[in-house]
């Protein structure tokens, strides 16, 4: 049996590859220093590989994207980056003014640059897996090249078409098309395992997280030709992640020496191997350490597992079961968790040590064995139970879930309450988090300055942010979120039963880095989180100040989490706390709060037929928490979801108002509503995208809210930002407002 890691985080232990890509971009870091720095990374992490694994990959270290370099790999660069010019125009295509979309990688929070194809003419422009394999065996260092492979590639990129009525970009669903796509595709990928022949690798890698996608039959046909035509050269590992793949009996006939599953996101996988079999001349590679979640298996039982896969096939290769750029790089910084936690815990090296372990503790290794039984124990201290939360949960009642009044009388107390125009104006939350704001937070968290003249400064900034709006004439007010961090993190601070890190930093994109919090224990409320500064914020104004929360399912999605209870109570847990969180904000007069739900959609599982489960319980969760009085209006805000495919999920959340992203698509959004017949919450119309430094036309604005007078009547229509506005400068910021809030006012004289 020989181990097998892949997918260790590229950032380093000080999150080095941040700072290198961010220096670079900012001219301090020259071209030649920055790729020194990314080739020291690459070979700290071949040490940590070694240390631990007998096989590791090269070709893991893209500059930004993984998936943007198999483009470029494959020549798949679009017109408007041409002619392409090294570092600068990738970069180009990754964060320029035209780049390339960003969306979300399967069902988890990195998001990956969409490949858009304008023609077929494929050509292997960059053979980045032969290089970087050259670059390690210069070092003496042996690797697995590892790639996207095509099926994959093809399923998440674009097709670009021209036609009289303009330009469209959309996925490719039309079979014919894809595989006709996919037949010039194939001979680049035959090129480059050609010239990876030359070197023997002892294998080579595939990534095919498509294959755990609902796919259809002629889907899993082409992917049989592929690989037809691709196993001639080397040996070919294909490695599926994140799910069960698809259709289990297709994937092991494939003609390939290895073929990787994930073992540990669901059992279907596992019993598969146990009725089918699997083929007596290809290698298993068993995904048996947890890639996704932060805690220590318990490898005695994961020995067993080897034990019995060693019965249904000798020629293993265990592994992690998924890429391991989820977790965080190393505990060893983590000084501050407690320890009882801590010795629960396994971010990605101690995730290596555990393959160690396994295939030292199975060769009968002493020292191995003690450190895993040492391991069995820690793992069953049990700390952070709280027995009135779970009798809470346990008591709740179909009632909890329900508001007193349906929408239509709520809406009525409401109005009379607030008294808001037609087309009310508002923003999502957040303003500029500016150099000022983070430097006080550092300075309050280095104890430079007390905690009374930390909230003194608070004070001010919310002061000038509500003048600010007053004058700028919007309607619903905020507070600016200027004493937060990350909205998760934020919360999970001030809960009980979630620990946050202090180095635990992950990759969301390009060089932007989250810490997501550890659920470990039943989650509560010790005493009020935002009540201090929404109140503050309500008493200098007339208007409506929003009490602003995060949504329970997005802490959780955005969160590790326990792995001893259902998501579902962990979720009615976060909810629960946030439900008294709302009734404080109640009490205190607050009229509006909105609860954010960003992550809704990206929890839902890979296939199908396990949304209704997932989505029952979410939008229970919601409404546990949303539980308002009838005349509080309760908003919600979700930014770049696909909103179609999950629309009824979406009204049965039964919020007041919603707001959402449309200005990227131009109110095509709106459309959804459309769909669903009989919609009739109101919808905060996202007139203008945060993401870029313009200032938004008021006439482009206007085209939104007029598109989606044709489908939604003016009632129900609110104008606002398409997001928090916490990564822009106020120079943006206030003649952008300026010209919505314009905007408003000219469409009540008009409509
Ligand atoms: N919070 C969390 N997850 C998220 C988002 C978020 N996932 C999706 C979406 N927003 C995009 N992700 C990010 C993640 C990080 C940043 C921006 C978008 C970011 N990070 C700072 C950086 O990298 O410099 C670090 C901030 C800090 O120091 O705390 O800007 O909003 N949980
Ligand atoms: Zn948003």
């Amino acid at each position: 049996m020989q181990t097998l890691a892949y997918g260790f985080p590229k950032l380093g232990k000080k999150r080095e590859f941040k700072q290198l890509l961010e220096n670079f971009w900012k001219g301090t870091l020259e071209e030649e220093a920055f790729y020194e720095g990314i080739n020291n990374l690459k070979l700290e992490r071949a040490k940590i590989y070694q240390k631990n694994v007998d096989l590791f990959p090269s070709n893991e270290l893209s500059l930004y994207d993984f998936i943007l370099d198999t483009a470029i790999m494959v020549g798949a660069i679009p017109g408007r980056f041409q002619p392409y010019q090294g570092l600068k125009t990738y970069f180009e295509m990754a964060k320029g003014k035209q780049a390339l979309e960003l969306t979300k990688w399967f069902n988890t929070n990195y998001h990956y640059l969409v490949p858009e194809i304008e023609t077929k003419d494929f050509s292997l422009f960059e053979n980045f897996p032969l290089k970087d394999f050259l670059f390690y065996q210069n070092f003496g260092v042996n690797t697995l090249p590892k790639l996207v492979g095509p099926f994959t590639f093809l399923k998440l990129a674009k097709l670009v078409k021209t036609s009289s009525e303009g330009i469209t970009v959309e996925k490719i669903t039309d079979s014919k098309v894809f595989e006709e796509i996919l037949k010039h595709l194939v001979p680049v990928y035959q090129e480059i395992l050609k010239t990876l022949k030359e070197v023997e690798p002892q294998a080579v890698l595939i990534e095919e997280p498509a294959l755990v996608m609902d796919l259809e039959p002629w889907e899993w046909k082409l992917v049989k030709k592929v690989y037809e035509k691709l196993s001639g050269f080397t040996d070919l590992w294909v490695l599926t992640y994140y799910d069960s793949v698809s259709d289990y009996q297709a994937f092991i006939d494939l003609p390939v020496k290895g073929l990787g599953l994930d073992l540990v996101s669901n059992a279907e996988n596992f019993n598969n191997l146990k009725q089918l079999g699997f083929p007596e001349d290809k290698i298993l590679i068993a995904g048996i350490i947890n890639g996704r979640q932060v805690w220590r298996a318990n490898l005695e039982a994961k020995l067993r597992e080897i034990e019995f896969l060693l019965k249904i096939n000798q020629n293993l290769v265990i592994t992690n079961s998924c890429p391991l750029f989820h977790l965080p790089v190393s505990l060893e910084g983590e000084d501050l968790l407690p320890i009882e936690l801590k010795n629960k815990l396994a971010f990605a090296e101690e995730k290596l040590t555990e393959l160690d372990l396994l295939k030292r503790g199975l060769e009968g290794d002493l020292e191995a064995l003690g450190l895993i039984a040492e391991s069995k124990d820690k793992l069953q201290v049990s700390f952070g139970q709280n027995e009135e939360v779970k009798a809470r949960i346990s008591n709740l009642t179909e009632q909890d879930f329900i508001r007193d009044l349906p929408y239509q009388e709520r809406i009525k107390l409401q109005q009379q309450r607030l008294n808001l125009p037609i087309f009310p104006t508002t923003t999502i939350g957040s303003f500029p988090q500016t150099e000022e704001v983070r430097r006080m937070r550092a300075k309050f968290n280095k104890r430079e300055i007390s905690l009374d003249e930390y909230k003194d400064f608070i004070r001010q900034k919310i002061a000038e942010v509500i003048k600010l709006q007053e004058e700028l004439g919007l309607d619903v007010l905020v507070h600016g979120e200027f004493e937060r961090t990350d909205m998760v993190e934020f919360f999970a601070q001030k809960l009980e039963g979630i620990a946050t890190t202090k180095e635990g930093w992950v990759l969301s994109y390009g060089s932007r880095v989250y810490r997501p919090p550890i659920i470990y224990g039943d989650v509560w409320r010790k005493e009020p989180m935002t009540l201090e500064e929404i109140t503050y914020a309500q008493s200098l104004t007339q208007k409506p100040v929003k009490g602003m929360l995060t949504g329970p399912v997005t802490i959780l999605n955005w969160s590790y989490y326990r792995e001893d209870l259902p998501k579902e109570q962990i979720a009615y847990q976060i909810a629960l706390a946030l439900f008294d969180e709302v009734k404080d904000l109640e009490k205190a007069g607050i009229k509006i709060i909105q609860i954010d739900e960003p992550a809704f959609r990206e929890g839902a599982p890979i296939k199908r037929k396990d949304w209704d489960s997932y989505f029952t319980w979410a939008v229970k969760a919601f409404r546990l928490c949303a539980k308002a009085l009838p005349e509080t209006q309760i908003h919600t805000h979700m930014c770049y979801s696909e909103f179609n495919e999950i629309i009824s999920y979406i009204a049965a959340m039964d919020f007041d108002v919603i707001s959402i992203e449309a200005s990227r698509s131009k109110g095509e959004i709106i459309e959804a509503f459309e769909t669903f017949s009989g919609w009739d919450r109101q919808v905060g119309l996202g007139v203008y995208d945060i993401h870029s430094p313009a200032i938004p036309d008021k006439e482009e604005m206007k085209a939104i809210v007029k598109r989606a007078l044709k489908i939604l009547p003016k009632e129900l229509l609110w104008i606002n930002p398409d997001c928090g506005l916490k990564t822009r400068k106020w120079e943006e910021v206030i003649p952008a407002l300026k010209n919505m809030v314009e905007v408003a006012q000219e469409l009540r004289q008009e409509v």
